[in-house]
């Protein structure tokens, strides 16, 4: 599949995927969600080891495209919920399920479902610049694309509810400060400090990275019993990786780990 609306390369383990519609500042539009859908499938398919997200021009992504929206539904039985069932949940549940790590480079404004997709994830660094509204309550919308449960989740019912409801834009700064983001980092250094962080990441033991994300976004829905029966099933696989022996050879001998990813 060719890309009209996303660009999408990969070199040495590090997939990445700039959504590319900088003069509507990157909204999503109909054929950005198969197109990213056939990204991931590229990605998955060359062995990428870490993927990076991020917005072309001064924009991260502004949403759901207002002005070509992507209606589901029969002709005047539209129904934005399918929509959400057929194209923003499917790509969510596919970032979170992904087993390597994902990088939000947030280059710019991050709105409405845009900030859904930053949030999505399981690294977020933002340009000093860049910034969060979640604009649905400008619109008359909920927050979706998991917004409801992944802004809690990482900054607590107040902050969630006073960004849900009163759509505010918070900068990269404070959402720093918040920890609605991993980092924050001045504009200049955003390419730099991600490529270095998906290298590093697409160098590590890709298996036993993949686990921690699973277990990590397990904690949250399950009881201490649970979460521990999680970690002993976890354990075992990633203690047979060939990464792990590399690792405490690499260890033992005080050299550097060489991780192929088994
Ligand atoms: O049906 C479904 O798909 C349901 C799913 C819904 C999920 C959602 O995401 S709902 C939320 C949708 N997004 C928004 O409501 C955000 C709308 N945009 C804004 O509020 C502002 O543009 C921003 C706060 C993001 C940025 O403001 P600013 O001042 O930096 O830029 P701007 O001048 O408003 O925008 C620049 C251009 O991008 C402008 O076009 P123009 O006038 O230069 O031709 C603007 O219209 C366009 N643009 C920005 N956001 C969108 C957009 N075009 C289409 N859709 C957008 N979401």
């Amino acid at each position: 599949m060719s890309f009209s609306t996303i660009q999408f390369d990969h070199s040495a383990g590090v997939a990445r995927i700039t959504l590319n519609r900088p003069e509507r500042l990157n909204a999503l539009c109909p054929e950005m969600f198969p197109e990213l859908q056939a990204a991931l499938d590229r990605g998955q398919a060359e062995g990428m080891r870490a993927l990076v997200i991020t917005g072309a021009g001064r924009g991260f992504c502004a949403g759901a495209d207002l002005t070509a929206p992507l209606v589901a539904g029969q002709e005047g039985r539209e129904d934005i919920g399918l929509t959400l069932e057929l194209y923003y949940n499917p790509l969510m549940e596919r970032l979170r399920a992904l087993p390597v790590p994902v990088i939000a480079a947030v280059n710019g404004v991050a709105a409405g479902a845009g900030a859904s997709l930053a949030l999505a994830a399981d690294i977020t660094v933002a340009a000093e610049s860049a910034s969060f509204v979640l604009a649905f309550a400008r619109i008359g919308l909920i927050p979706d694309g998991g917004a409801t449960q992944l802004i809690a989740e990482r900054i607590g019912l107040a902050r969630a509810l006073g960004l849900s409801l009163l759509g505010e834009k918070v900068g990269a700064a404070e959402a720093a400060q918040w920890g609605l983001v991993w980092k924050c980092v001045p504009d200049a250094a955003l390419k730099d400090t991600v490529d270095r962080m998906a290298q590093q990441l697409a160098q590590g033991p890709t298996v036993g990275l993949g686990l921690t994300k699973r277990a990590v976004y397990a904690a949250a829905r399950h009881s201490l019993a649970e979460q521990l029966a999680l970690e002993r099933r976890l354990q075992s696989e990633a203690g047979r990786t060939d990464d792990f022996a590399e690792g405490v050879a690499a260890f033992l001998a005080k050299r550097p780990a060489r991780f192929t990813g088994h």
